[in-house]
């Protein structure tokens, strides 16, 4: 797959201009229409504004275009609904609605998660900016980087902060928050990465000491050997003396961790039945969406939570950017999503053997939720 790179460089600077611009790319784009966005990027530096730095920076570099997204999906999706059972990869919810369902879902009661990760960096932040010294942070999975602003508050604090290159594979989730993040850190160069963890993390630009954040335990969507070798990747990508932040959900109570993926508002479950949106969008199928039900269950063997879209009936759903009949039985389950839980050992054989070398591990009080730092040995 040929995979172009652009760059969009020196946005204009100032704080007002800064804002203004980066919103405007975002308002005035239609989202998911690339071509337009490309048409709409603008070029241009302006005067100097006193208090900062004569230039400032937004970077995109898009390493996976429409037409190669289109591309992944049409050949993963004629893989995951041939195959039997039927499975569809996690990254398929994230078009624009799906980061905005996930994102509500990160404030749901049940939902324990993201306040639990945020408890810690919120204690934790300033001693992982002490240990790490960070020139790069680099966000893998970022979406709105919402919780990272504690870690680039606390590196822009210690004075080492000179980069932040969030991550992602939905584009409209970077554009949105590389706007904030420009009008909140008038020193921050920010170079966001439209990309694929299965295929561009050895491009993902880093420069001088680096800490790579992994963060809202989303390493607990691989399965174990991807998560493997995801590990591999990143300690080659960031050589001796990097570090790795990883947000880990450990394993809890069974009633705690289905409350958590079946919330009692449906967010959840719109979440789930995203991808068949997706696909009926951008593959011109016709799924029913409420010929569906949303399943989320602990597997205690595994320990994992399962997450699986249930027909209700039977049926046959044609996709016809693929030419494809797929039928479903009355019943029959087809696997989204997995969410690994963790315990401590196991990952830190885990991390060990893929050569990191422990340097943090907190959790929270109620000790739901891990945040860990390694460094490469
Ligand atoms: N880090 C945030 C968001 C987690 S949601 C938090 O902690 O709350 C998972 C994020 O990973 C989404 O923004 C999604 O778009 C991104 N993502 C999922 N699969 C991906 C893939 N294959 N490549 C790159 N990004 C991916
Ligand atoms: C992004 N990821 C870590 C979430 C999780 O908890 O596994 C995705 C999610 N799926 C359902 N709810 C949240």
């Amino acid at each position: 797959m040929a995979l172009k790179v652009v760059t969009i460089d020196d946005l204009p600077i100032g704080p007002g201009d800064v804002s203004g611009a980066a919103v405007s790319l975002v308002d005035t784009r239609g989202l998911g229409d690339y071509e337009a966005c490309m048409g709409s990027l603008r070029t241009e530096s302006s005067a100097p504004v006193l208090g900062y730095p004569s230039r400032r920076r937004f970077t995109l570099d898009v390493l996976i275009e429409e037409a190669d997204r289109l591309a992944l999906l049409r050949a993963e999706a004629r893989r995951g609904l041939t195959r039997r059972p039927k499975e569809l990869p996690p990254k398929w919810f994230y078009d624009e609605r799906g980061s905005a369902l996930f994102d509500a879902i990160t404030s749901l009661p049940e939902y324990y998660l993201t306040r639990r990760e945020r408890a810690i960096l919120r204690v934790r932040a300033a001693e992982i900016a002490a240990i790490t010294g960070a020139r790069t942070l680099v966000e893998l999975g970022a979406g709105t980087s919402d919780k990272t602003r504690l870690l680039i508050d606390a590196l822009d604090a210690a004075g080492t902060l000179e980069t932040f290159v969030p991550f992602d594979v939905c584009r409209p989730a970077l554009e949105a928050a590389g706007a904030a993040l420009l009008d909140e850190y008038p020193r921050l160069a920010v170079h966001a990465v439209v990309g694929d963890f299965d295929l561009h993390l050895g491009e993902i630009p880093h420069e001088g000491r680096t800490l790579m954040a992994f963060l809202g335990s989303t390493i607990g969507n691989f399965p174990v050997e991807a998560r493997v070798r995801l590990l591999g990747e990143l300690r080659d990508l960031l050589g001796a003396g990097g570090f790795f932040l990883v947000g880990t959900d450990l394993v809890k109570d069974r009633a705690r961790l289905d409350a958590a993926y079946n919330d009692s508002r449906g967010i959840t479950a719109a979440f789930n039945r995203n991808v068949l949106r997706v696909l009926n969008r951008d593959l011109d199928a016709d799924f029913v969406e409420h010929r569906f039900e949303h399943l989320a269950a602990f597997d205690p063997e595994q320990e994992l939570v399962d997450i699986r879209l249930r027909s209700r009936v039977e049926q046959t759903v044609r996709v016809a950017a693929l030419d494809l009949d797929v039928r479903f039985a009355a019943g029959e389950e087809m696997r989204t999503e997995i969410s690994t839980k963790f315990q401590r050992e196991p990952l830190e054989r885990e991390l060990s053997a893929s050569g990191f070398a422990p340097a943090g591990w907190w959790t929270d009080r109620a000790g739901d939720f891990a945040l860990s730092l390694w460094r490469v040995g």
